[in-house]
């Protein structure tokens, strides 16, 4: 088995410091959040429930996808940040609408009690349904010095990745996978897929689009990201059955509980890592021709599968 230290140090510079490229990425990135979605006098409850999901932590990691992606194709932070942050806000607002209980029922996310239990079910939707359309608005009146067609395709691109052929679809299917232990391999990859990987393939997408990539990198960048998105999906598989409340900031336990199929209960913990393992050397692969200037992906993609959260 390729170990996730072996996978890395292969293929990325033992000089590149990931810990600190995460540490100055999530700090951009929180600062900006901050900025985008300030406390409001008029409308005080809506915007303090929304404040209070989206500047909770985690790991930022999808606008930063989204900004080494940019940066890695000539683009500057500055292009990306909008985009960054609204993949952040729907990000956020699809974990308000998970830990409801209609769906996933979870009362902490982030370590913190999760926006229903704090703000009550009403509020906790409409801050989800706020911070959705907030994303649009901000990607649309926020970006600059990038031409209005390329902003409508980010926009679209992202809509589609949002709705009933990305996560929204991924997750119906997932509901109703519960209490159905037996589900095949497809069946939960395409959740898998839709549910986490689309969004997570937005990110790479929407960063190289604002960067002018061609379709060449369009079509290289989204195999990278389809592979991150599947392996970051069965490593959040395996983490609910080894980690713990926690480790995670979110009950552990959780499919086993709802009598879910994943990948580790279908191929148990070692294949499922090794699967995991494959899928990021894959999309490592991917990066070959983009030199030192990948070096932030190759490790992205390397952290994937060693994170403990
Ligand atoms: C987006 C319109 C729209 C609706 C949402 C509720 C729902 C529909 C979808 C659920 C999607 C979901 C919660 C998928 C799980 C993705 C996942 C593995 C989340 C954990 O991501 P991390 O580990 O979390 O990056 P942090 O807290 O670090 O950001």
């Amino acid at each position: 088995m390729v170990t996730t230290d072996e996978q890395t140090t292969a293929t990325t510079s033992l000089d590149f410091d990931l810990a600190a490229y995460l540490k100055a990425k999530k700090l951009q990135v929180e600062t900006a959040l901050d900025r985008a979605v300030p406390a409001s006098r008029e409308f005080p409850k809506i915007y303090e429930a929304m404040r209070y999901s989206l500047l909770a932590g985690g790991k930022r990691l999808r606008p930063i996808l989204c900004l080494a992606t940019c940066e890695m194709l000539g683009g500057t932070a500055d292009l990306a940040i909008p985009t960054a942050c609204a993949l952040e806000m729907i990000h956020t607002m699809s974990l308000i609408h998970d830990d409801l209980p209609a769906m996933d029922n979870d009362d902490y996310r982030r370590g913190k009690l999760t926006n229903h239990k704090v703000y009550g079910e009403d509020i906790a939707i409409l801050a989800g349904d706020g911070l959705l359309a907030y994303a649009f608005e901000y990607i649309a009146a926020q970006t600059a010095e990038v031409s209005p067609q390329r902003v409508l395709q980010v926009i679209a691109y992202l809509a589609k990745a949002s709705g009933a052929m990305g996560i929204v679809g991924g997750q119906v299917a997932d509901l109703e996978s519960e209490g159905k232990p037996d589900i095949s391999l497809d069946r939960l990859e395409f959740i898998h897929v839709h549910k986490t990987g689309a969004l997570l393939a937005a990110c790479v997408v929407c960063g190289a689009m604002l960067a002018g990539a061609t379709e060449e990198d369009v079509q290289k960048l989204t195999q990278y990201a389809q592979n991150i998105g599947l392996a970051f999906q069965i490593i959040d598989d395996i983490l609910d059955v080894t980690a713990t409340r926690e480790e995670l900031g979110k009950t552990a336990g959780k499919d086993a509980a709802a009598q879910k199929a994943t990948y580790p209960s279908l191929l148990g913990l070692e294949a499922s890592q090794q699967k995991a393992d494959r899928l990021i050397a894959e999309a490592i692969a991917q990066l070959k021709d983009y030199g030192t200037k990948a070096e932030p992906l190759r490790a992205l993609a390397g952290f994937i599968t060693s994170r403990k959260n």
